[in-house]
């Protein structure tokens, strides 16, 4: 199987190496020529308070923030992984260096925290939002589904299914659950890591941009992305994994960078996923399926759930909406109402 380009990862590792060395012997690298500088990078992972940031130059230095930083983001969600940002390199050591300015986000994958009623930026800054289910163990939810391609919507981000295990269900029943994201524009693939089927689709598409990928634990995320991008990146995660442990992060997503153009965030196991940033009222706004519906009903603020003559309701009655997708309406609305 083809493989992307990793040179870059391990130029940058040999890289750390003799920058760590630069500590202790002579030896010069670009970066030691930028003591007292600002300048760019994007930021992979944050564990507890630092910042694992990979510079212009694909170096990765670990930073704090500055007391005084330049954003035009809230204090909660200041700092998120993908965030580009401009770092001060400390004249005395790299590891003294401090995030001075986080840039704009393009485009921001996030959900309701898990800790109490606020944001929760997973990611910033991808293309691509790739929403991983398994056929079967775990058998997908089909309301995680939807509520992630809403988060996408709002966050600015295209977004793709990927249904993995398809060696563990008939590929007929799994299309007929499948279809109706078809039928809205999205791509939805059907692979199986095991039998190496249709991987080189998710390769295609994660070529040339930054993609986040996402789902619950078990679907084959790890498998997927150790088939696809090697033993080497695998490495990688498990190192950045295990120095974060023990320690309260807020995201914990990691981005690769796999060359100059494209990178994969991953995203830890996703149970439960509350939407942000949209209120109830503009929710069936979302579901593009169930446009030349709503606009019809009755009364002019009509929620779709109760009111009577509802075209929304009508149609999924006469089968014209999928009840599945209804179901997630209904779901996503009660929640956010709380
Ligand atoms: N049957 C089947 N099992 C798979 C496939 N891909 C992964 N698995 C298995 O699913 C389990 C969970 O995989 P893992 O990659 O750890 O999932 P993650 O939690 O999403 O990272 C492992 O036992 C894998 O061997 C597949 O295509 N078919
Ligand atoms: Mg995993
Ligand atoms: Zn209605």
């Amino acid at each position: 199987m083809p493989r992307f380009d990793l040179i870059n990862q391990n130029e940058e590792q040999s890289k750390q190496e003799k920058w760590k060395l630069s500590k202790k012997s002579s030896i010069t690298s670009d970066i030691l020529n930028k003591k007292g500088k600002i300048i760019n990078g994007q930021v992979i992972s944050i564990i507890g308070k630092n910042y694992k940031v990979q510079l212009e130059d694909n170096n990765i230095i670990e930073c704090r923030r500055a007391g005084k930083i330049t954003s035009s983001h809230n204090e909660s969600q200041l700092i998120a992984t993908g965030d580009n940002v401009q770092i001060e390199i400390s004249e005395k050591s790299f590891d003294l260096s401090t995030i001075v300015k986080v840039e704009e986000r393009i485009t921001h994958l996030s959900r309701n925290s898990i800790y109490g009623d606020k944001e929760d930026i997973i990611a910033a800054n991808a293309d691509k939002l790739l929403i991983i289910v398994a056929a079967a163990e775990p058998f997908f939810n089909r309301r995680l589904v939807d509520r992630m391609l809403i988060s996408a919507d709002i966050g600015g981000l295209e977004s793709a299914i990927c249904i993995n295990k398809i060696d563990l269900m008939p590929l007929d029943f799994l299309q007929n659950e499948f279809k109706i994201y078809e039928s809205l524009g999205k791509k939805v693939f059907y692979i199986s890591v095991n039998d190496n089927i249709n991987i080189t689709e998710i390769q295609d598409f994660t070529q040339g941009n930054i993609t986040i990928f996402s789902g619950q634990s078990g679907v084959g995320k790890s498998s997927l992305l150790n088939v696809l991008y090697g033993e080497h990146i695998q490495r990688i995660f498990q190192i950045s994994n295990r120095s974060g442990k023990g320690q309260h992060t807020t995201s914990n997503a990691t981005l690769i960078k796999l060359n100059e153009k494209s990178a994969i965030i991953d995203t830890p196991g996703i149970r439960e996923f509350g939407l942000w940033g949209i209120e109830p009222q503009e929710l069936a706004l979302m579901f593009d399926d169930f446009e030349g519906y709503r606009e019809n009903c009755k009364f002019i603020h009509c929620t779709h759930i109760h009111e009577p003559k509802c075209a929304v309701i009508e149609a999924v009655e006469e089968g014209k909406i999928d009840v599945q997708r209804y179901q997630s309406y209904l779901n996503i609305f009660d929640s956010l109402k709380k």
